[in-house]
């Protein structure tokens, strides 16, 4: 197996493009992807002041490295979500990683700051585990970034994420959220700038990229993700692309490219309803937001929701 660029002895196959690169040439296709990214959708300008959400895990650290590489200014954003060891442990591996390079960490630890973990709050709101976890970490996320006065907000969604949520919101015609399933969605009503500088790569890229690169990342899932529909999704997927190589790659940006748009006045009609969230300030459609309302249901409490610079990489929580 050689490498396509230099002939050298390659350490990785990447299937969809028929190519084998050595490690220097994969380390530098995957900068040049998230490069072509950045550019292509416009997703970050070269004095832009950036945040990306930190889970300890391979996605979100290999963005990190690979945006500060870049020559971008990044500071990250770990949210502790009180899911046992899982959490304890991720939140050493961002840690390590932030104060291994001299990196800024905000930390905001979900139990010490607003009263409930994910496991049982989700139980006492009677939501799924992760749709309660999902809207937690966007709630804190789109905060902490507009009180940062952050530009943008990266997160580490790769391509198997974002075909996976595609596969799932065609399978059942969500429609609605079509329309909003972009690598880069705007500043406004409210809410920050986010984008996706993963797209262009798969997870079996960012965990070989993390693992050339020395990043020690957590590997261990977590524990609330069994059963998980999207999961099954990714799997479902991951058959075809073994069939049909780039095949994942053609469904996702084929979509981008020939269907998304198609989609986006349904969405834009959700936005016309928004109003500020009577406890927080955050856009909603009703008179408190999701967020707020979780809370209260979870059993937790409101404290003044400003997240602290803690300065490099030292933990904290926002009280
Ligand atoms: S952390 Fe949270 Fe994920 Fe765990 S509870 Fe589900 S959403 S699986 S990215
Ligand atoms: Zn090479
Ligand atoms: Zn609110």
């Amino acid at each position: 197996m050689k490498c396509v660029t230099c002939r050298g002895p390659a350490v990785i196959d990447i299937r969809r493009q028929n190519a084998n690169y050595c490690v220097e040439h994969f380390l530098e296709q995957c900068r040049r992807q998230v490069a072509k990214a950045i550019e292509q959708w416009d997703m970050i300008g070269p004095t832009d002041r950036v945040l990306v959400a930190v889970s300890g895990g391979k996605d979100s650290l290999a963005i990190w490295d690979l945006l500060v590489d870049l020559g971008y200014r990044v500071d990250g954003l770990y949210v502790g979500l009180g899911i046992g060891d899982y959490s304890d442990t991720s939140a050493v591996h961002a840690t390590q990683f932030a104060s291994a390079r001299g990196l800024e960490l905000i930390t905001i630890d979900l139990p010490t700051t607003y009263g409930y973990d994910i496991p049982t709050g989700a139980r006492a709101a009677r939501r799924a585990p992760c749709s309660a976890c999902g809207l937690s970490k966007r709630h804190l996320f789109d905060t902490a970034a507009l009180e940062g006065g952050y530009d943008v907000l990266v997160t580490g969604h790769n391509l198997d994420d974002e075909a996976a949520v595609l596969f799932g919101n065609t399978l059942h015609w969500h429609t609605e959220y079509l329309g909003r399933q972009l690598p880069v969605l705007p500043a406004r009503d409210g809410f920050p700038k986010k984008v996706k500088p993963l797209v262009r790569l798969t997870e079996r890229e960012t965990a070989a990229y993390c693992l050339l690169r020395g990043i020690d990342y957590l590997v261990d899932e977590c524990p609330m993700a069994a059963g998980n529909r999207h999961l099954s999704y990714k799997e479902a997927l991951n058959d075809i692309e073994v069939r049909s190589p780039g095949a994942k790659h053609s469904f996702y940006f084929g979509f981008l490219d020939r269907a998304s748009s198609l989609f986006t006045p349904e969405a834009d009609e959700d936005r016309t309803e928004l109003r500020a969230c009577a406890l927080c300030g955050s856009p909603t459609t009703a008179d408190t937001c999701a967020f707020c309302r979780l809370v209260e249901r979870a059993g937790g409490h409101r404290p003044e929701p400003v997240p602290v610079h803690l300065g490099s990489t030292r933990r904290g929580s926002t009280t």
